[in-house]
């Protein structure tokens, strides 16, 4: 048995962890989105395969015969890749995927397809925003200039921003006692998230339903039918062997 984890969330490396434990043959790959990601205690590959072709060259050169797809939610062309790349080279795949955050009592959320949705949701009348949703795709907000923005990037911006604003450089994960100082010191009225589910960045959802804020929260990207499982412990029986834990 040898299984590539496609990493770059908190379960991935919790899924690493346990791997490791066992004793497992593994390698962990991080797409080199950050300049220096968190070390794990497998083998560890950093930076795109290649598309379809080279996922599927990489599966049959290194004889990886079990592929879990850890990644982010929002990771959607990585993920569908790993589908189409399985399928090519008949590797087992799992999904190691949390659910979605739901909408709780006190929660005002406006749930918006993707980020042009969330642009358009914002009022018109100048007010402090908070777009948590990292660096990659905040460029639409420049059609609404008039907002005071606030991001939060895990590395310094590396190119001027399309729009003024302030940065946080932060990697989380993020306390609910500091994201409810951030925004009350902000006065931040409005946040930006998305739906990534999991313990990671759900403290800033916590601090707008304690502050009574609105949350234009941005919807998953459709992914292809996989099989799919929200814990470690599902992994590692998907892989034959069972965790410390859930011995
Ligand atoms: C490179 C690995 C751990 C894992 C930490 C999780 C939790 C904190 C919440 C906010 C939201 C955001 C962003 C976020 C979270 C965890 C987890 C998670 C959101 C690292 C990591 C990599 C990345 C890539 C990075 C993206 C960016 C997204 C910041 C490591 C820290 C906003 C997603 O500059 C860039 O290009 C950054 C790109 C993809 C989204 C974007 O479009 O900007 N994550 N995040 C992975 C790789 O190279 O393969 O550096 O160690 C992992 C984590 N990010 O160790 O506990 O598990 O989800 N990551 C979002 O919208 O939710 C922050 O600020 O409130
Ligand atoms: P994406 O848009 O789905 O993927 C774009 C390309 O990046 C992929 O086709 C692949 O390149 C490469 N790639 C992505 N993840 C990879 C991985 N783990 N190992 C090797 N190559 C990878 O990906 P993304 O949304 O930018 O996310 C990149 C990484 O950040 C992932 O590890 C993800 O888990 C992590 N992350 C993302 C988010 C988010 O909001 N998107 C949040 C937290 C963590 P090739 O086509 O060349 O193979």
């Amino acid at each position: 048995m040898r299984a590539l984890i496609l990493g770059g969330t908190a379960d991935a490396s919790l899924l690493a962890a346990e791997i490791a434990r066992a004793g497992l043959d593994a390698v962990y790959s991080y797409g080199g989105r950050t300049r220096a990601p968190a070390d794990q205690p497998l083998p560890t590959r950093i930076g795109g395969f290649g598309g379809v072709s080279g996922l599927a060259g990489y599966l049959r050169c290194q004889g990886i015969t079990h592929v879990i797809d850890a990644t982010h939610p929002f990771a959607a062309e990585m993920s569908r890749h790993a589908v189409e790349a399985c399928a090519q080279t008949c590797t087992p795949l799992i999904a190691l995927e949390r659910a979605p955050w739901t909408r709780a009592s006190g929660d005002k959320w406006t749930e918006v397809a993707d980020v042009t949705a969330a642009v358009a949701a914002l009022p018109e009348a100048p007010a402090n925003v908070f777009l948590a949703i990292g660096r990659q795709h905040i460029a639409p907000f420049a059609t609404k200039p008039q907002h005071s923005y606030t991001l939060r990037f895990v590395d310094p911006p590396e190119a001027p921003l399309p729009f003024t604003a302030d940065v946080i450089v932060s990697r989380g994960p993020f306390t609910l006692d500091c994201e409810l100082d951030m925004l009350r010191k902000r006065g931040t009225a409005w946040i930006v998230a998305r739906n990534s589910g999991g313990d990671g960045a759900r403290a800033k959802i916590d601090a707008a339903r304690t502050l009574g804020l609105p949350v234009i929260m941005i919807s998953r990207p459709a992914l292809p039918e996989r099989r799919r499982v929200e814990s470690v412990t599902a992994v590692m029986q998907w892989l034959g062997h069972s965790t410390r834990l859930g011995a």
